[in-house]
């Protein structure tokens, strides 16, 4: 369905009004660094607080572009079709697989080619996008063509289908680039976000000058409610979630850190499989996820473009940190679109300790 699209790395520019960026963070060389300082309140926050404040209000206030609006509205519209349709999925005989394997030679569930078609649909509306890098598309899209637009949208349509079928928690991940930023490092990412469709949906969305912010899907609505932000993720937590079948196959670093995670009165375990739950916990408690590289998945299991680095940008936003154990997440400059990497992310005190910051 999609042309082949060579992206290069390029310029940046900010979105929104000026002000803190919770992105501040560079090494003393000027290069890129951990970053990542939880933004303050903002008169923004203080307002939304005070009244019922939508999504499109809030970024309406916040000062963000008309562009960035728009796409933002797409983003949520195609959540809000695949919250619904997860609800009667079961009922309806949309649950199971299609007998395809995807790009990453991963069965391809129903429902995620559903949800994929759900976000490519809605986005080949907006003409605020360009490109689409999705994890059940071999190629990027490009849209030149039909828009001219200035962001690129990278995302995970389903993201933790094994959970489909048992009715639990998943997600959709996105991030937002400039076009000539797909292949640039985490840096490049103007805004990232997810929705989560647990028992409510919850759409996250991290933006530099605003944090990180929590909006609640009203179903009887049919818009999503600011209920909280910004968000900072605490210091150190009390939890952490790994596969731990794969620790054999775990490097003797990870191990170490998992060990020393386990020691008396430290950290219990929770992992659902499923990553933006995972994730959302450790954001809202503190503590840790990891899927580190382990026998099976030599690079890792996580795709970096449009699962990890999204995650870490977000969590540079809460003041937490990513890394793949030597590097930070946002640091790497990717090869390929649906590049893998290892991911282990959360509270500073936790990742400071595996992966001391450089500088
Ligand atoms: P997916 O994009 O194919 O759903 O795979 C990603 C998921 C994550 O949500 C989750 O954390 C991880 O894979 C679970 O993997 P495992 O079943 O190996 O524990
Ligand atoms: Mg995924």
């Amino acid at each position: 369905m999609g042309l082949l699209v060579v992206f290069v790395g390029g310029s940046r520019r900010d979105s929104g009004t000026g002000g803190a960026s919770c992105l501040r963070g560079r090494r003393p060389d000027g290069g890129p660094g951990s970053g990542g300082a939880a933004i303050e309140q903002t008169a923004v926050h203080e307002r939304a607080g005070m009244l019922e404040t939508t999504l499109p209000e809030f970024l309406a206030l916040a000062g963000e572009p008309v562009e960035f609006r728009a796409l933002i509205r797409q983003v949520t519209f195609a959540a809000k079709r695949v919250a619904a349709v997860l609800r009667v999925a079961g009922l309806q005989g949309l649950l199971g697989a299609t007998g395809e394997v995807n790009v990453q030679g991963e069965t391809v569930q129903r429902l995620d080619e559903y949800a994929n078609e759900m976000f490519v649909n809605n986005l080949l509306r907006s003409p605020a996008i360009s490109d689409l890098v999705s994890e059940e598309m071999r190629e990027g899209m490009h849209l030149a063509q039909h828009n001219k637009g200035e962001f690129a949208l990278l995302f995970d349509p389903i993201d933790g289908s094994s959970n489909l079928d048992v009715n639990l928690s998943l997600g959709s991940i996105f991030a937002v680039r400039r076009p000539q930023d797909v292949l640039a490092d985490g840096h490049g990412q103007i805004a990232a976000g997810y929705v989560m469709y647990g028992p409510a949906t919850v759409c996250v969305l991290a933006m530099p000058r605003h944090g990180v912010n929590f909006f609640t899907l009203d179903p009887s609505i049919g818009e999503f409610l600011f209920t909280r932000g910004p968000v900072r993720m605490p210091d150190h937590g009390s939890a952490y979630g790994a596969n731990e079948a794969n620790a054999g196959g775990w490097s003797p670093k990870v191990a170490a850190f998992v060990e020393w995670l386990r020691g008396p009165g430290r950290h219990s375990t929770r992992y659902s499989g499923a990553l933006v739950g995972d994730f959302h916990r450790i954001l809202v408690k503190g503590g840790v996820y990891l899927y580190p590289a382990d026998r099976e998945h030599a690079q890792g299991k996580l795709r970096l473009l449009y699962e990890a680095a999204p995650l870490a940008f977000i969590a540079a936003c809460a003041g937490g940190r990513a890394v793949d154990e030597a590097n930070d997440i946002m640091d790497i400059v990717p090869t390929a679109i649906h590049q893998r990497t290892s991911l282990i992310i959360g509270s500073r005190r936790e990742i400071d300790r595996l992966a001391p910051p450089r500088g």
